[in-house]
């Protein structure tokens, strides 16, 4: 008997990224879909939404998030190689990685997957159909599925995929994926010969929807074979590192960041930082209209609710209006909190190298409140420092 329940799906984005740790870590565990009865009759009425991916533990305890499910382990010290690196710069790294992963990579995420029809459209919808509606004969799930992928396919818009900003779109990612390809042809991991929180934020848009549907599939393995081998590798038990001769299974040692992640890093500044900002700022100032939000209150007011609003900023010579997910500061947080942490030759350490790669912002940068996770639901915390 297994000892852990995973609900996911192969095509959704963050299983991709909760999955590859569970693989990683060897932890017993069982994938059921969220298609399974099981999951509309007990999994759904006690999260309060539809929403994946879900780890019950053997102890029938429900934990729904990508890193909240990484941290259980982490925190019970069950991980066999902890996704958090224990020096000052890995960790900021890594957790940096975390952030952009899951969230500044949606933007390609939404649009290679929604907009090759030519290519994706029969895929996607049978894996749609096929995994919420395993029991039901695919030419009955058709009419259902498209309607539920016309939701996601008008998503799109709230991430700033639009007509006008796809060829800048496609021009970062491929420009991204290349970097990623010239680091991963050397490095098996992002620091080395292990995964770290930071592989498991990339792996969850680099999965489900940019290694695994068909258009941007091809596009990777064309251009960016190593990454697509890194994908393969990030879903083995093993570390699958077998053309790295002799690298061991370990962390880089003296806190080393590769040079080749700096480039990378730079482009995190440069696409993402604008977008951070700008949630940032909306977010505080809708704070202060809402002076009435108290400790614990559900964030948005609505377990349901992802967005509590959307912002403007400027980004590759557009301007892009796009939703304000407060779940995004909570990732934004932990990389404040570790820096937070250090002492104060690490914090000079860390803030050169993020001086060097233009991220220094990302320190600053800082909601008035913290969001927090509790019943497996985003809720304002405190005031912050
Ligand atoms: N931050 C969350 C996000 C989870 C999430 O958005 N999951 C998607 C699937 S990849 C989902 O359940 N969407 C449901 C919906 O939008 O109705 C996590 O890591 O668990």
């Amino acid at each position: 008997m297994p000892r852990f329940t995973f609900y996911g799906m192969p095509h959704s984005l963050y299983s991709g990224k909760a999955r590859s740790y569970l693989i990683k870590q060897r932890i017993d565990f069982e994938e059921v879909t969220a298609g399974h009865p099981d999951y509309m009759n007990y999994v759904m009425p006690k999260i309060g939404r539809w929403i994946i991916p879900v780890l019950k533990t053997p102890e029938d305890e429900l934990v729904q998030d990508g890193s909240d499910i990484i941290n259980w382990f982490e925190d019970r010290s069950l991980a066999r190689l902890p996704a958090y690196p224990t020096t000052a710069s890995q960790l900021i790294v890594s957790l940096i990685f975390e952030l952009f992963g899951g969230e500044g990579l949606l933007r390609p995420a939404m649009h290679y997957r929604w907009n090759f029809d030519p290519d994706n459209k029969d895929f996607i919808e049978d894996q749609f159909g096929l995994f919420r509606m395993p029991t039901i004969p695919k030419h009955e799930r058709a009419e259902i599925v498209e309607k539920s992928t016309n939701r996601m396919r008008a998503a799109g818009v709230m991430f700033g995929v639009t007509t006008e900003t796809i060829p800048a779109i496609e021009a970062a990612y491929e420009e991204f994926l290349r970097l990623l390809d010239t680091h991963l042809s050397i490095y098996p991991y992002l620091l080395g010969g292990v995964p770290t929180i930071g592989d498991y934020g990339l792996i969850a848009s680099l999965y489900a929807h940019l290694g695994r549907d068909p258009y941007p599939a091809s596009l990777m393995k064309r251009i960016a074979p190593a990454v697509f081998r890194w994908t393969e590798r990030m879903n083995a038990t093993t570390a699958d590192m077998s053309e790295f001769i002799d690298t061991p299974e370990e962390i880089l040692p003296g806190d080393t960041i590769p040079d080749t992640l700096r480039p990378i890093l730079s482009i995190i500044a440069r696409d993402y930082l604008p977008e951070i900002e700008a949630f940032v700022a909306y977010t505080n100032t809708w704070l202060i209209e809402k002076s009435d939000v108290k400790p614990g209150d559900i964030v948005g007011g609505d377990a349901k609710a992802r967005a509590i609003g959307s912002c403007t900023f400027s980004w590759s010579g557009h301007q892009l209006t796009v939703g304000v997910l407060p779940y995004r500061i909570y990732l934004l947080q932990k990389i404040q909190d570790a820096f937070d942490g250090l002492n104060a030759s690490e914090k000079i350490k860390a803030e050169n190298l993020l001086a060097e790669t233009h991220l220094a912002p990302l320190l600053t940068t800082r909601c008035s409140r913290r969001v927090e996770r509790k019943d497996n639901r985003e809720i304002w915390g405190e005031e912050s420092r």
